[in-house]
This record gives C-alpha cells, sequence and structure tokens, in this order.
C-alpha cells in the first residue's frame, strides 16, 4: 500500500468554494446529486477522491464530461478557471459494514466523514483544506425518517407524493467535507436553549430515540456549560442559531464534531443513575464539551492536512481536561489524565507503533487517532500553557483564533501564535512536535553547604525511524522539603531542562532536603531519582502539591512491588504505613483518598520492567493487596461505613465517597474479611445506582466469592435489554484478575448478545481483555490467538475497529522469548491473510519489526 508523506504536501489546485447536495434516501438505495463551483487555484487537474460507489453520471458545465480513474481518484482537466460540476452516484448505507460515509444505525441514517469518509458518499477533493459552503436538500419516506437533520440552519421542508418528504439545511460557514453530516430518522429531541454572550439564543438539542429521551438531562446540562465555559475561559461565542445532538448506537469511535450537528456515540450521551456510572456521567460531560469545543479548535480554524491532527485534538483535549478540572476535583482529574496517559500513550511510545505528535507519514491516516496525538498532544498544550502562564497563554490563543479563522492551518502555525501573542522563544520546544519517545529525566539532590543542588539529566530514547535525538526543552515543577519535619524548605519553582544535562541550585536549604518534582505532571517524562522509601513515605504525607503527593505514594508502592517480583521479597510495612496515614488523614478529601491507595495497574508495573512476567507481577500485587486489606481492615471498615451512599448526586464529594466504598470493599476482600462477600452482596442488592451495584459486581467477578456467579446472573438478567449496560457485563468479566478470566472470555464469545458488528460490544470484549494483562498473556498464547482471530474476523467488516485491536500484540518484545515467538506468530498470521485492509496491514506490519 501507498505511504503518505507530510514533506509531500501541495495545495490544491481547485477550490470549491460552493457545493449543493441533493440525497434521495433510502437504506438499500441512496441517489446522490453533487453541483459543485469549482475554481482554479493554481496548475494541474481537478482530483476528486472516490470511494468506489457507483457513478450515474458526471456533467461538467451541463455536458457530459470525460474523465480518468487513477487509483481511486478521479481526474478531469477542466480547461477554464472556473466550472460548474454535476456528479450524480448511487450508494447503499444499509450494506455500509465499516460505519465510514452515510450508514443505517439501528433504523436511522447517518453519516461518518472524518477523516475520508465524505469520499464514500460522493466524489470530492477529500482532504481538510478544501473549504466550502454547503446546502443540502434531503428527501426521504415521511413515516420511517420524520426528522432530517443537517449542518447549519434549517432553510425549508415540506411534504411529497409517495408518503415522502424534504428538508433543505444551509450552512453559512466554509468548512472542509470532513465535518459534513446529515442524520434521517425516527427521532426525538430534548430541547433547550442558551443565550451567548452577546445575547444571541441559541436553539439547542440532543436527538434519540423516544425511550431514550429522560437519559439526556445530563448532556444537555454539560453542553450548556461547556458553551458558558467557552466563552468565559477562552472568549469563544458559539455562532450558528442551532446546535444539535444525535446519539447513535453503531459508532467507531466516542464521537463526531460535524459542524452544528455532532454525531455522537450513544455511551457518551445517555445516562442516568440506574444505568450509568459516576465515571460514565463524567465522560459524557468531557465529550459533550469536547466536541463543543472543537468548534472553535477544529472547525473555525482546522487543519491543513491530516499530520497536523494534533492542531484540533491536542488542543481540544487539553481544553476538555481543563473544563473537567474546572467543574469537579482538579486533583482527581489530573491523577485520571497522568493514568490514562500513562497506560495508552507511555505504551504506545515505547512501543513499535512510536510516533511523533505530528506523524511524519502514514499508510492510513485511521490509525493516527491515537494517544500520541490526542493525549500527548494535550500534555503538550499544557507545557506551554505552563511555561506562559495564565494570561500570557490566553494572549496566546486569542491571538491564533483571530490570526487563523476560517483557515485550514498547521502545528507550527499554532506554536507561532503563541509565540507572537504570549512572547516566547518556542523554537526549541517545535521539537516535541517532530520527536517521538517519551524522555527519562534523572534526578539527584544533594547538599552543598546551606544549599541544596538537583542535578537533572535527560535521555530522550530511539523509536522506529528516529534514533538520533536531540534535547528538549523538559518544564518541571519542582520543590523541597525537610526530610524530618516534611516542612517545605524551597517554594515552588518552575525550572526548564532544555540541555541534557542542568544543575539546579536552591538556596539557604537548612536540613538534608527531599525532591518533590515534576508536580502537577508539568512534563510527559519518566522521572527517574534515588528517592528512598522514607522519602517518598514523606512526600505521601507532606506535600502540599496533591498530585506529587499521590505520585510519591504510587512510585513507593512501585519501587515495592518491582523488588518483590525481582527479589522475590520486599517490605511491604512502609507502603501500609503510608497508606494508613493516608486513610486516617482528615485533610484529604475522599475522592483523592481513593486514587491515592490504589496500587498501580499490573500493566504499569510491567512498563517499569525489562521482561514483563504477568504472573508474577499480578502475584506481587495481589498480596500487597491482602496485606492491606488485612492490616488496615479497621480503616477500610470505616471508610466503606462512612461513605454510606444517600441521596443520589452528582457532587465531587458524592462521587468520591462512592468511589472510596468500592475500594474499601475491595480491600475488604482481597485482605480476606469473612463477612466480606456478603458486604458485597448486599451492595450489589441494595445498591440504588449503577455506580454502587458495578462496583459491588466487580469486586464478587475478581473473586471466588459463592455470591459471584448469582451476582453475573442478576445483573444479566436486570440489564440484558439495555446494550450500554450489558457491554458493562462483558467488561467486568473481560477485566476479570481471576485465572479463568480467559476460558470466561472464549466462552461469552460465544453468547447470543456477542457480537463484533457493533462496535461498542466488540470493544466490550474483545479490546478490553486485551487490556487485562493477567488473562491476556495466560493460556500459553490462547489469549494471543483469540485477539487475533476477531481482528481477522472484524477486518471483514470494519478495517478502522479491527486496526485498533492490533496494539496489544505488538507488545511481543517485552513479553520474554516464549510468549515473544507466540504473539509475533498471531501478527504474521494477520498480515498473511489475503484480502487484509490497509488499517489492519499498516498496524500488523509495523508492529512486527
Ligand atoms: N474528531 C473525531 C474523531 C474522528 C476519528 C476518525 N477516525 C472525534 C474527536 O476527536 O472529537
Ligand atoms: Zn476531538
Amino acid at each position: 500500500p501507498q505511504v503518505i508523506r507530510r514533506e509531500d504536501y501541495t495545495p490544491p489546485a481547485w477550490r470549491v468554494p460552493e457545493i449543493a447536495l441533493e440525497f434521495d434516501l433510502d437504506p438499500a438505495r441512496t441517489v446522490v446529486r453533487s453541483r459543485m463551483q469549482v475554481e482554479r487555484a493554481g496548475p494541474g487537474p481537478l482530483k476528486l477522491d472516490h470511494g468506489g460507489q457507483q457513478i450515474v453520471s458526471i456533467r461538467v458545465d451541463g455536458a457530459s464530461a470525460e474523465y480518468r480513474d487513477e487509483g481511486g481518484r478521479l481526474i478531469l482537466d477542466l480547461p477554464r478557471d472556473s466550472h460548474a460540476i454535476e456528479i450524480v452516484t448511487e450508494i447503499s448505507p444499509e450494506a455500509n459494514t465499516e460505519l465510514m460515509g452515510l450508514y443505517a444505525s439501528g433504523g436511522l441514517l447517518c453519516t461518518q466523514c472524518e477523516a475520508e469518509g465524505f469520499r464514500r458518499i460522493t466524489p470530492f477533493p477529500d482532504r481538510p483544506d478544501v473549504l466550502s459552503r454547503y446546502s443540502v436538500r434531503m428527501t426521504a419516506d415521511r413515516v420511517s425518517f420524520p426528522v432530517l437533520l443537517a449542518n447549519g440552519d434549517r432553510v425549508g421542508g415540506g411534504d411529497l407524493p409517495g408518503g415522502r418528504h424534504w428538508a433543505e439545511w444551509r450552512d453559512p460557514f466554509f468548512k472542509p467535507c470532513y465535518l459534513f453530516a446529515l442524520v434521517a430518522g425516527d427521532l426525538k429531541a430534548n430541547r433547550d436553549h442558551f443565550t451567548t454572550m452577546s445575547g444571541r439564543k441559541v436553539e439547542l438539542g440532543i436527538w434519540v430515540r423516544e425511550a431514550d429521551l429522560p437519559k439526556t438531562a445530563h448532556a444537555m446540562q454539560a453542553l450548556k456549560d461547556a458553551m458558558a465555559w467557552d466563552e468565559r475561559v477562552y472568549g469563544r461565542e458559539y455562532d450558528l442559531d442551532v446546535f444539535n445532538i444525535v446519539a447513535v448506537s453503531d459508532f467507531n469511535f466516542g464521537a463526531m464534531e460535524n459542524k452544528g450537528l455532532n454525531i455522537f456515540n450513544s455511551r457518551y450521551i445517555l445516562a442516568d443513575p440506574e444505568t450509568a456510572t459516576d465515571a460514565d456521567f463524567d465522560a459524557i460531560a468531557a465529550v459533550v464539551a469536547h466536541e463543543y469545543f472543537h468548534n472553535w479548535s477544529g472547525n473555525r480554524v482546522t487543519c491543513r492536512d491530516w499530520f497536523q491532527l494534533s492542531l484540533k485534538e491536542g488542543l481540544t483535549v487539553f481544553r476538555d481536561q481543563q473544563f473537567s478540572a474546572d467543574h469537579g476535583s482538579a486533583a482527581v482529574e489530573r491523577i485520571n489524565q497522568v493514568r490514562m496517559l500513562r497506560a495508552a500513550q507511555f505504551q504506545e511510545d515505547a512501543g513499535p507503533l512510536a510516533h511523533p505528535v505530528r506523524p511524519d507519514s502514514y499508510i492510513e491516516i485511521g490509525n493516527f487517532y491515537t494517544a500520541t496525538v490526542y493525549n500527548k498532544g494535550a500534555e503538550l498544550i499544557r507545557m506551554m500553557a505552563t511555561m506562559l502562564r495564565p494570561e500570557r497563554f490566553r494572549r496566546g490563543t486569542d491571538l491564533y483564533f483571530e490570526r487563523h479563522d476560517g483557515q485550514a492551518v498547521t502545528c507550527d502555525d499554532f506554536v507561532k501564535a503563541m509565540e507572537d501573542g504570549g512572547g516566547i522563544d518556542l523554537s526549541q520546544f517545535r521539537l516535541w512536535y517532530s520527536q517521538a519517545g517519551t524522555p527519562k529525566v534523572k534526578a539527584t539532590v544533594r547538599q552543598d553547604g546551606q544549599d541544596a543542588i538537583v542535578s537533572l539529566e535527560q535521555t530522550v530514547p530511539s523509536t522506529p525511524g528516529q534514533s538520533d535525538k536531540q534535547p528538549m526543552p523538559i518544564p518541571l515543577r519542582m520543590a523541597l522539603f525537610g526530610a524530618g519535619t516534611g516542612a517545605a524548605e524551597a517554594g515552588e519553582r518552575l525550572v526548564v531542562l532544555d540541555k541534557e544535562r542542568a544543575d539546579i541550585r536552591f538556596e539557604g536549604v537548612g536540613e538534608a532536603p527531599v525532591l518533590s518534582i515534576n508536580r502537577g505532571f508539568s512534563a510527559p517524562v519518566i522521572v527517574e531519582s534515588d528517592r528512598d522509601a522514607a522519602a517518598l513515605a514523606l512526600l505521601s504525607a507532606h506535600d502540599d502539591d496533591p498530585f506529587a503527593r499521590y505520585e510519591a505514594l504510587q512510585q513507593l508502592m512501585l519501587d515495592t512491588l518491582i523488588a518483590r517480583v525481582e527479589a522475590g521479597a520486599a517490605e511491604f510495612a512502609p507502603v501500609v504505613d503510608a497508606v494508613r496515614l493516608t486513610l486516617e488523614n482528615p485533610a484529604l478529601d475522599k475522592a483523592f483518598v481513593a486514587e491515592a491507595v490504589l496500587p498501580p495497574s499490573e500493566a504499569f508495573i510491567g512498563d517499569r520492567m525489562a521482561t514483563v512476567d504477568p504472573e508474577a507481577i499480578h502475584q506481587a500485587r495481589e498480596a500487597l493487596r491482602a496485606e492491606l486489606g488485612r492490616l488496615l481492615e479497621g480503616q477500610w471498615r470505616a471508610a466503606y461505613l462512612g461513605s454510606a451512599s444517600n441521596r443520589f448526586e452528582l457532587t465531587p464529594a458524592a462521587k468520591g465517597a462512592r468511589r472510596l466504598r468500592s475500594i474499601a470493599l475491595g480491600f475488604l476482600m482481597a485482605g480476606g474479611a469473612e463477612d466480606a462477600p456478603a458486604l458485597a452482596w448486599d451492595q450489589f442488592q441494595g445498591a440504588t445506582n449503577m455506580t454502587d451495584r458495578q462496583g459491588a459486581l466487580a469486586v464478587l467477578a475478581n473473586s471466588d466469592a459463592a455470591q459471584r456467579e448469582d451476582a453475573l446472573a442478576a445483573f444479566y438478567a436486570r440489564h440484558k435489554d439495555d446494550a450500554l449496560v450489558l457491554d458493562k457485563w462483558f467488561t467486568t468479566q473481560a477485566l476479570s484478575t481471576r485465572a479463568d478470566a480467559l476460558e470466561q472470555v472464549l466462552k461469552l464469545s460465544q453468547h447470543p448478545d456477542f457480537t463484533l458488528s457493533n462496535p461498542n460490544r466488540a470493544r466490550s470484549l474483545v479490546g478490553a481483555f486485551s487490556a487485562n494483562q493477567r488473562g491476556f498473556h495466560s493460556g500459553e498464547g490462547r489469549g494471543y490467538r483469540f485477539l487475533a482471530d476477531n481482528i481477522v474476523a472484524l477486518d471483514a467488516i470494519n478495517p478502522q475497529t479491527a486496526a485498533k485491536f492490533v496494539a496489544p500484540l505488538g507488545r511481543w518484545r517485552r513479553f520474554g522469548e516464549t510468549r515473544g515467538a507466540l504473539m509475533r506468530a498471531e501478527l504474521e498470521r494477520i498480515v498473511a491473510k489475503p484480502g487484509l485492509s490497509k488499517d489492519v496491514f499498516e498496524q500488523a506490519s509495523k508492529s512486527l519489526i
């Protein structure tokens, strides 16, 4: 397959300022008529990307036209500088299992165009730097599709003979075709409105099946909060009179920011306490805000080409992270962001699929919607914001939006706006966009008379195609604490390490200092320090930066567990003491305590080891959990009882209490408390909300308790008709820490409710299981074979989602010779499959290198 390179970018030879689309909608056979006004911008023919659908006719200025097909592109040699093109094509939405372009989902017709789906609807220069004004006319059966939506404002509609009707929509803003959308279906709206900062009234609608209307309140509130927040924090006002959201059940990812018509995976819209966990509620608010924020960071200012994807995604993730921090516990938000970054992005950056935040080449762009582009991209924006501080950062973003409104630009244009607006030199910082790999920072501290000297040293690992790395500017927030008292010895400083090595002097430090570094996780790096258990325990008890405090206890647990796995024994006592102090500290809120006392995940422990032994890691971590459970039984009981659920509220305090309750329950179970299974069963039975019910279910599902089977059966019986809740039932079992997880998953894959054709369901079992380190690597390669079989099967219907499942096999180098060979063999089997998509081919073949 062809490799697309960033350096080959050339501007389009033709612009398409106007396009009028007509859809004669029908699930089996939809006729699409496109009328484009094209204008020459440079030398060369008009090139229209073509998704392979049937072409009925192509006319230029009213006459049938000559064209040639060059590898999926229609080439038209046009004599003048401006022409009218009319193309009629036919597509079949119900045969579209890839869920790209126009497709059918649960009786609806909907679209997904980003990145390159628009070409599957009609031939077009399907690239983000061609901006057009759209008008869309749809006709459809009035009974099956009473609601017809598209981007912008509805400008007309009416009945037609034969039981059909029509509607026309116009979007006044120029947009790239990846932001085009339409929806047709039997939908009902939760309607509301928002008055913008300049006093304009915007009609809001969240469109779902009638039965789901009661589950849309939370998303609506999040939308209004996001609109107000973007005005307050970034000065960004919404620009159309209508903002619609539609929820669909079959969707390849989370949601899509189409101009004025966001389309969502229903899991990021629908929620009520009975069916959604607190984490679901939070994710809904974050995704609704994310897609809304794209209206400025993505739609008004878009990407020049897909290599610049992080321009909109990194910035928008950063913005949604700020929004979540402002609407909940900022400390817990940051902990969760870092957990996610380490679980997904650090792993990616350390493996065969590592790539820069701004990639240099791809085979299939769908494979580059990655944790690196999104989450590391957000960390890059955060580092710039940290160095600039809020006021100058805001001047930078203001300049960016003003300078580039209506344009398709590059990551470099963003950095330039930060430099010009914020007054900072970011020349070296640009390396963060071009160099892949997670930097390592070694930090040591020594005393020098009355001063302390912190020595820093950075290394950037080599990654595929990039062996020679330059030092990066790494902004590190740091402080010192007295080793005896835990008192702050030197207030926080922001140090930018921009060379391989640097010594930082802190003057007038009284006692032997303990280093608190990368506070707030100010840079996406791995810090290695020589801090011993006593120093980490001290920080975990005294650091005034909540993230650093969390991090100190994590590091203490990590060091202890790695020593346990490597040397067979290690003292758990310092961890037990630190966890006890955390549990007993009345100044800490429950939400923070709940996260702080959780040992690092098995996968994270593995990431820090030369060779991963999943079973040994599991045993060590379980031993620690059992010890903590046993020795701190009184504290867990107190936490459990003190966090009893009363009225259901979504405040940070109430969510924190629910979280701590289920975590305490898990420790009581791990410690072997006799009544723990009964407590879990009572919590499961008596739960008045999904957070408590699912929390208890997970504890039981991970145990050998007699109530385990009953709980799983009861949960299934109660929720089997709610697809989103049934997904949780599959996931809870796929993530089970029991030795039989693989056997259970193999069985579940034969369950009548399991299907690969719904992406949420596929992810709930296959995707979740591949993240279960113990289970996936058990069974002498049968876990690998299961994953590979499903990748191949799914590739035949939905390559984009199939390709997302490949990465866990690509970690073969890290799991020792025997496992490594078995994993490789599965990758080879995948690559050898005839008719493989380029999506899966790219991921599997790169994973072999
Ligand atoms: N921009 C979309 C993602 C599209 C993914 C295409 N493979 C959602 C988002 O990031 O907001
Ligand atoms: Zn996005």
